[in-house]
């Protein structure tokens, strides 16, 4: 919706499952932004505001959380991210570089965990009617490559825990999404670093030049 309007900042999200490299390549992209001289906050999910990162603690690292509930606790988290600091930044004219979105709901509580595809469109409705990312970024790579990369972290989180054939859906889902909507781009996350950069480069470099044409 934002290409609509030139005054508007643009709405980035980086999405893919654990240790596919959101981490790294959003410090490239940062850089990336700032050598263009383009405003940008950058930011994540769950978590961004005090709300946010007190149910990401929850989330990530507290006790047993209900599959209903973490649904409920990723909307929760968005709400109060989107009112109190995307929304203004947008339309403050500020870029938004965001590490996961809705689209991480619908990958891991409804490919992961498999919830109900239309409990988490009627959440999306309620939280974000009308507002999507601009450009999804999805750095895509083997599940066994990401989690190869993520164990060098140290321990797991409580989603991290889970087995391979959760990490398999999460995947099939961001892919199956990345089908449906022409925001997706999916960037090729097992090549080496330096490659996996040109293409976000180039990403940018479409998304910038559509937003000098309005
Ligand atoms: N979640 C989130 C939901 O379940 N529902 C939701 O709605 C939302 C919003 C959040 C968790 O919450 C869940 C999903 C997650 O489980 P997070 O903070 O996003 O977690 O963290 P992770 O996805 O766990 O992020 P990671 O830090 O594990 O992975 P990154 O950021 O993708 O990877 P990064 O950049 O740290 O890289 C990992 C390692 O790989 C190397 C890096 O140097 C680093 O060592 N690397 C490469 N090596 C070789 N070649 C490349 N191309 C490389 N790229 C990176």
């Amino acid at each position: 919706m934002h290409l609509n309007d030139p005054m508007l900042g643009r709405f980035i999200t980086v999405e893919g499952i654990e240790g596919v490299g959101k981490t790294t390549n959003i410090q490239f992209i940062q850089d990336w932004l700032k050598n263009n001289n383009i405003p940008f906050i950058q930011t994540r999910e769950p978590g961004g505001t005090e709300l946010g990162e007190k149910l990401r603690e929850m989330l990530l690292h507290g006790g047993d959380v209900c599959d209903d509930a973490e649904l409920l606790m990723m909307f929760a988290s968005r709400a109060q991210h989107l009112s109190e600091k995307i929304k203004p930044a947008l339309k403050a004219g500020t870029w938004v570089i965001c590490d996961r979105f809705t689209d991480s709901t619908y990958a891991y509580q409804g490919g992961g965990r498999e919830l109900k595809l239309e409990n988490i469109s009627q959440l999306e409705k309620m939280v974000h009617a009308g507002l999507q990312p601009d450009l999804t970024l999805l750095l895509d790579a083997p599940v066994e490559i990401g989690r190869a990369r993520a164990a060098k972290r140290g321990a797991f989180d409580r989603i991290e825990a889970e087995d391979l054939a959760f990490f398999n859906r999460v995947r099939n889902m961001f892919l199956s999404r990345a089908k449906a909507y022409d925001r997706y781009a999916v960037i090729d996350a097992a090549q080496p670093l330096k490659s996996v950069q040109s293409a976000i480069q180039l990403e940018l470099q479409k998304l910038m030049t559509k937003a000098d044409n309005l």
